[in-house]
Order: structure tokens, then sequence, then C-alpha cells
């Protein structure tokens, strides 16, 4: 019996995660969602906007972040994901098994992971699984980065927690080049400009620029100070946007009305082809249905 195809989405449009930190620290909407009925409300909000996923996280990830202890984690994400996932699919950022294991039987069917290490739980439990790089660990990881090629080091590394997890059984695999952590701006930009070869592996990619630090220091104010993160709206859909044509699957973003804006025209300038406007906006409306159904699926793993 042939070997079943990797698990791929539908390429028309790319897929958008829109970001719920239920945290106080988080870089750019720590404090606002600490409320879990606040945090819900909010993931709603980003359905009705366009949302194809829900990424709830309860510990910061940003450089200089102090880990928060498995049990306030716990407390945080939990409830969201429960009041979540019905109305939508829900993935859990987090580095902990106890945490990912508890949010996969809240109803999470996807496991984010920025250790890229969480794969035996998604294998266990037959959820999706997003492999994350990061050169050393959120509380130092900014200090000194260093590669001597930063591209090759991350897609071999990416490649090989794929193979791992596809050894182990995981049948959704999402990569993810970890844009600023551990990553300096002339980093990012680089990984960026290579998003192609990234992709050409064959494994959906997933790419979160949204509203990160070196947008701000790429778009200095007049005074020539770096642009603060309610400043980098145009920056975050320009680096999505790029990275979409580029060929991934999927964007992390916390604004989700302007991402999907841009996601959803990506995938019209996919298939518009020759083919008349009428005849092609039937197919994209079509295509657009498959890609969700097939999405959706992992929900209902
Ligand atoms: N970035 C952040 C957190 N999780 N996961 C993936 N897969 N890719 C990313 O680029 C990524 C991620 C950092 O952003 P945010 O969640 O807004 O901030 P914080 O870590 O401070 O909560």
């Amino acid at each position: 019996m042939a070997a079943e195809a990797p698990w791929h989405p539908a390429t028309v449009r790319p897929l958008v995660m829109g970001v719920l930190n239920v945290t106080p620290d988080s870089f750019s909407d720590g404090g606002l969602y600490l409320d879990a009925e606040r945090a819900v409300a909010h993931g709603l909000d980003m359905v009705t906007s366009g949302a194809d996923v829900v990424d709830v996280g309860g510990e910061s990830s940003r450089p200089g972040a102090e880990p928060v202890s498995e049990r306030e984690e716990l407390r945080r994400v939990v409830p969201v994901v429960e009041a979540l996932s019905p109305r939508v699919r829900v993935s859990v950022d987090t580095v902990k098994r106890a945490v990912a294991e508890a949010a996969v039987a809240a109803g999470a069917t996807l496991i984010n992971d920025i250790s890229a290490s969480l794969w035996p739980v998604a294998a266990e439990s037959g959820v999706g699984w997003v492999a994350m790089h990061m050169q050393g660990s959120p509380r130092t990881m900014q200090r000194h980065p260093h590669y001597r090629d930063v591209v090759a080091e991350v897609h071999h590394f990416l490649r090989q927690r794929t193979a791992e997890a596809r050894r182990a059984g995981v049948g959704e695999i999402w990569v993810d080049p970890g844009i600023g952590f551990g990553k300096t701006a002339a980093h990012n930009l680089t990984l960026l400009h290579h998003l192609p070869e990234l992709v050409a592996d064959g494994v959906p990619v997933l790419v979160g620029t949204s509203r990160k630090t070196f947008l701000g220091r790429l778009s200095p104010g007049p005074s020539g100070e770096p642009s603060g993160v309610d400043e980098r709206l145009a920056g975050s859909i320009a680096t999505a946007t790029w990275a979409m044509l580029a060929g991934v699957s999927m964007v992390r973003v916390h604004d989700v009305p302007g991402a999907r804006q841009a996601a959803t025209l990506v995938g019209a300038t996919r298939v518009t082809g020759t083919a008349s406007r009428e005849r092609s906006h039937r197919r994209l409306v079509s295509q657009e249905q498959g890609l969700r159904e097939q999405f959706v699926k992992g929900r209902e793993r």
C-alpha cells in the first residue's frame, strides 16, 4: 500500500492564526486579556474577523520574560481553550507537556511549540504540532544571537524535528522559522528572504512577524527611535503578505482583519490566472470551502 501523503492544507488562501495572550506581560497585548471572560470575547472577535485558528498562550516568550509556574499557566489557559474550542479551532502556545495535555483535553487540536520538543504529546493525543526554531531561551535569546549560516541552521533544525515527529506518528506538522527568537533584524530578514526554500520542503510553514521589535527598528519614527508596538501594523501586514507570497500556509497575527484581507487577496491572485473573473471567483469560493474543511478536520481528529 502506498504511504499516506503528508498532511498539507490546500494552498489557495493562506490561513490566519489570531494571537490570544492570557498573560500580564506579553510584549504587545500583555495584561489586556488576563481575565478569562475578556480573553474569550477577544478570541470570538478574532473569529468574526476571519481567524481560522486562535492561538491561546499563558506564558510570554518575549525577550527577557520570566517563566511562569505550570499551575498558573494551566489556570490561565484551560478555561479559555474550553470556551473557545466549540467555536473555532484552537491551538495552545506552550512549552510545557502538562499544559499541552490539559489544553488538548479541553479542546485544543494544535500544539504551538516554540521549543519544538512536544511532538510526543501530539503523537499520543492525535493532534497537530507546530515546531518553531529558537536559539537559546526567551530569557537570554536576544543577548548574542549568532549563526554561521542562519538559513541553513534553521532549516536543518526544522527538518530534523519534522523527521522525528513523523517517525513518532504525528500526522499534521507545521514548521516555523521563529522570527525574533534568538535572531537579529538581519537574521529575520534573511530568513524571510529565503522562505521559498523552506516552503519547498513540502511541510506547511507558519510565520509570525506581527508587531515584533525588528519592525520597529527598521521603521523608526521622525526622532530616530524605533516605532512602538502600536505603530507596527503596516509592517506586520507587509511582512505577513511577503511571507504568504513566498508560499507560507499560515500567518500568526495580533491584528486579524487586515491580515485576513491580505490572505484573501493573496489567495485570489493565486487562482485568478487567465480565467474569466466570474469563473475564477466561483472557483475561489469552492477552493476556500475545501481548505476550511481540510483545516477544520484537524479539530475533529
Ligand atoms: N511568536 C510569539 C509567540 N509564539 N509561536 C510561533 N509559532 N511563532 C511565532 O513567531 C511566535 C509564537 C511571540 O509573540 P506574542 O505571543 O505576541 O508575545 P509573547 O510571547 O510576549 O506573549
